[in-house]
């Protein structure tokens, strides 16, 4: 007997009775993917979804990928930064998809046979991506529970829904019984393309929807961008005039080398950006504050409102990144405006034996430094303007801490929420488990922007070898170039401040052939920069960037 094959089989058929249509066990097996990955796109897209009404919240997605970075090995951050530059973090999240869709792909191929097995393999996905929920500095969870409950039941329900449809293969089990239950081998098909196409159909429009559902997130997410608040933010007027005093004697000092040379005041657009956030925290100004407790006599709790009021001091700050190899970029100037933290501390009142000053952002990340930093008279601000504007989202908006001198990992927290005052044992920040010092005082650097290397010159034409020069908080005091082992002292551009940087310049005349050119700062305690190379793990890379160039 011949069964009769429609496109209507009604739904809870048992699968391997419910299709008759002819179907090789490969393209079955591919089919059975395929709704493992609809079914997984269905419970992302679903997450996602429910996930972007809960913003600032993160996604099951985002979460994921920040478990993956916060548990990572430093071996495993590295070789991603490596292979993938500063997309290092688009690429983890594409990462964290493509496995989704690889599981879901395998729980696919085994609801062929064991349907259960697929579902618990649905419902610890959707537990791990609750757990990422739960356990983000972000995350709740009530967010976990509800965003991880309806994405897996999404998910399930789909892939019930599609395995249920995929063609069963007619051809016979290597060790044939006879048996009334097993599907009936057919000598007489309907078109094949049927059950195959009604397959496709459901599949591709589950899929169609989970991708419509992303698209979706992505947009309610979106909206609560604070772009808006933050243009929105009026920076005390005199302050303003102060900035642009700053914006004027940076402009003036300038060596006007040209577009090679980095400029003394770096925009925003241009300047370097570091940190583990997946996506830049939108913080709304209105609802956020500042703490400072710990080993203080009083804590306090500061709004927004109140800190940009007090935020009248304004400094020309170079920061820099203990990752920046020699020669590198991770490294700007801007002018800052915000309230010492001195006067902050003061008004708490530091306690007897409280020697580090730890700090934490809204998504979690932390850091420590020493609390003499903060009294032995270096610049040390919660700033709330970069350049004459309230801070970008990414640079750390509403506020962040600026400590000249200490390299970013130790001081600089974005999205700053809480500082808390401790002992220098009681506590380390992110990246010292890591690997990283636990102080970070920045070392004396220089870079050469111009000529690039391997650049070829006119020979006999004179040429501007020029580039910057840092050494926060104790400042630039000499620049000297070396010309095929020759040292000459540079020219430096006006001090803005011990903690910014110098531009520097020699003009040179090359004779054609091959030269090997090199800089070297001297800070202002009279210390040369080491010629000994160091890489930047675990506390600055040293050495004297170097670069040959060529003349024709
Ligand atoms: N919240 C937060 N703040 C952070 C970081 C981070 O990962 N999260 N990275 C720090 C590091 S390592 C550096 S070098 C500076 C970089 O600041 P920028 O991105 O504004 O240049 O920010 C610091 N502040
Ligand atoms: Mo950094």
């Amino acid at each position: 007997m011949i069964e009769t094959p429609t496109d209507e089989q009604p739904a809870g058929t048992a699968p391997a009775a419910h299709d008759a249509t002819p179907s090789s066990p490969q393209s079955q097996r591919a089919l059975a993917a395929l709704s493992g990955v609809a079914a997984g796109a269905a419970a992302l897209g679903a997450g996602e979804l429910i996930g972007a009404f809960r913003a600032p919240e993160p996604g099951p997605v985002i979460a994921v990928a920040n478990r993956v970075i916060d548990l990572a090995p430093t071996w495993f951050v590295e070789l991603g930064k490596s292979i993938f530059g500063l997309a290092d973090k688009p690429a983890l999240i594409v990462g964290t998809v493509v496995l989704s869709v690889v599981f879901a792909a395998i729980l696919g191929l085994v609801s062929l046979r064991r349907i259960q097995l697929a579902v618990g393999g649905l419902a610890a996905f959707g537990l791990l991506g609750a757990i990422a929920i739960a356990t983000d500095a972000q995350g709740s969870l009530t967010g976990a529970l509800i965003t991880g409950g309806i994405a897996t039941a999404v998910g399930i329900t789909a892939l019930l829904t599609l395995i249920r449809r995929v063609p069963r293969s007619s051809v016979p089990s290597p060790s044939p019984t006879t048996g009334a239950d097993l599907p009936t081998p057919i000598e007489n098909p309907i078109d094949p393309k049927v059950n195959r196409r009604s397959f496709l159909t459901w599949a591709g429009g589950v899929s169609a929807t989970a991708a419509g559902a992303a698209v979706l997130a992505n947009s309610v997410r979106s909206r609560s961008s604070v772009q808006e608040a933050r243009t929105s933010v009026a920076l005390e007027p005199e302050v303003d005039e102060e900035v642009q005093g700053w914006l004027d004697a940076a402009a003036e000092a300038d060596l006007g080398v040209g577009q090679e040379l980095t400029p003394l005041v770096v925009e925003d657009g241009e300047f370097y950006l570091i940190d583990t956030a997946l996506v830049k925290p939108q913080v709304d100004p209105t609802t956020w504050s500042l703490r400072i407790s710990g080993m203080v006599d009083t804590p306090i709790e500061i709004s927004y409102d109140e800190l940009l009021e007090r935020s009248t001091t304004v400094a020309p700050v170079t920061l820099s990144c203990v990752s920046n190899e020699v020669g590198g970029g991770l490294v700007g100037n801007a002018i800052w405006q915000g309230v010492p933290l001195v006067d902050l501390l003061e008004e708490a009142g530091v306690q007897e034996g409280a020697t580090q000053v730890a700090s934490r952002s809204i998504d979690g990340w932390t850091c420590g430094f020493p609390t003499e930093a903060v009294f032995d008279g270096r610049t040390a601000l919660v700033a709330v303007s970069m350049n004459g504007e309230p801070l970008p989202v990414r640079h750390g908006f509403p506020a962040r801490l600026v400590v000249s001198g200490l390299y970013g990992y130790v001081s600089a927290t974005k999205w700053l929420t809480d500082i808390e005052l401790t002992t220098i044992e009681g506590f380390d920040g992110y990246w010292i488990p890591r690997g990283w010092s636990k102080l970070g005082p920045v070392k004396t650097q220089s870079r050469i922007d111009t000529p690039r290397r391997r650049e070829t010159l006119v020979a006999g034409q004179p040429t501007a070898i020029a580039g910057v020069a840092w050494a926060p908080d104790r400042g630039v005091d000499k620049v000297e170039v070396s010309i095929d082992n020759e040292w000459v002292e540079a020219t430096l551009s006006d001090e803005l401040g011990a903690d910014a940087w110098r531009q520097w310049m020699v003009s040179w005349t090359p004779t054609p052939g091959d030269h090997v050119l090199a800089v070297r700062a001297t800070d202002g305690s009279g210390d040369t920069q080491t010629a000994d190379l160091a890489p930047p793990a675990p506390n600055g890379a040293t050495g004297w960037h170097t670069i040959g160039v060529r003349a024709e």
